[in-house]
């Protein structure tokens, strides 16, 4: 089977990692959409656009024949997917949003937080799964524009300190009356490239959770619903095309290397 898998930037590459762990023998497009990137701060209508726009292009350019679309991009999951659908019905389409409710299961304290992009925090979608899913739980939203920079940083090999890490992930943690946040969703696929920073830097230990492994192992109940059996031997192709036109360096194409894709 032939997979594209989408973000604005480098964040998907963590839901891509779980996908080829399962399905090492498919055939993969990664997508940046770093000419749109930062997705945070655009307006609703402009985004659903924007992102149709760009798998347009994708699908007659790169993948007519492909057999499933994963939006690995909570920023745009949260807002695109019904667009996208009705345009390509015959292409199963993967999101990735919230994962809402594990943490609201999982947590003991019933605080949770979300920390997202500003655009994911601020969408009905987000606030439809909290009254669904954790209705029982006080929600700290924290929706940050600087996180997303701060992990494309790292994988492109720039330095990135300690403080700024910290002070995005700081309002996450609250104290009520005796009790603590214990669960930290993960809610932009950019962040779990921070999470040992996160780790090392949170006042307390919590857990983070990260909807990538969960995705993954919707895509191969779909793509063996579709007829494809596991393949385990790494006969694929993967391959990472950039939006922007841009040449990636030596250096992010090492990082691209560790995940299996060479950049075109
Ligand atoms: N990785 C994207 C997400 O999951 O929301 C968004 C990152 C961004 O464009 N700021």
């Amino acid at each position: 089977p032939k997979i594209l898998v989408f973000d604005s930037g480098l964040g998907g590459l963590t839901v891509f990692s779980e996908i080829i762990k399962l399905r090492p023998g498919a055939d993969y497009v990664y997508c940046a959409d770093d000419a749109g990137f930062p997705y945070g701060g655009w307006k609703e209508p402009d985004l659903v656009k924007r992102v149709a726009q760009v798998m347009q292009e994708l699908i007659s350019k790169h993948a007519p024949d492909m057999d499933m679309v994963v939006i690995a991009c909570n920023t745009a999951s949260t807002i695109v997917l019904p667009a996208l659908r009705d345009h390509w019905p015959h292409i199963p389409f993967v999101g990735t949003v919230p994962a809402i409710k594990p943490a609201a299961e999982r947590s003991r304290s019933h605080l949770i937080s979300v920390l997202g992009t500003p655009g994911t925090v601020a969408r009905d979608y987000t606030q439809n799964l909290i009254a669904q899913f954790a209705a029982h739980c006080r929600v700290t939203l924290v929706g940050s524009a600087m996180l997303a920079r701060l992990a494309e940083a790292r994988m492109q090999g720039q330095g990135v300190c300690d403080e700024d890490i910290g002070a995005e992930i700081a309002p996450c943690f609250k104290e009520e009356g005796g009790a603590r946040t214990d669960a930290v969703v993960l809610a932009c696929t950019h962040y779990p490239l921070l999470i040992e920073d996160f780790r090392r830097l949170a006042p307390w230990p919590v857990d983070w959770i990260d909807p990538a492994p969960a995705i993954a192992r919707r895509v191969d109940q779909l793509l063996r619903d579709a007829g494809y059996e596991e393949t385990f031997a790494a006969t694929g192709q993967a391959s990472a095309v950039f939006t922007s036109g841009a040449k990636p360096d030596a250096q992010l194409r090492a990082a691209l290397a560790r995940y299996g894709l060479v950049a075109t």
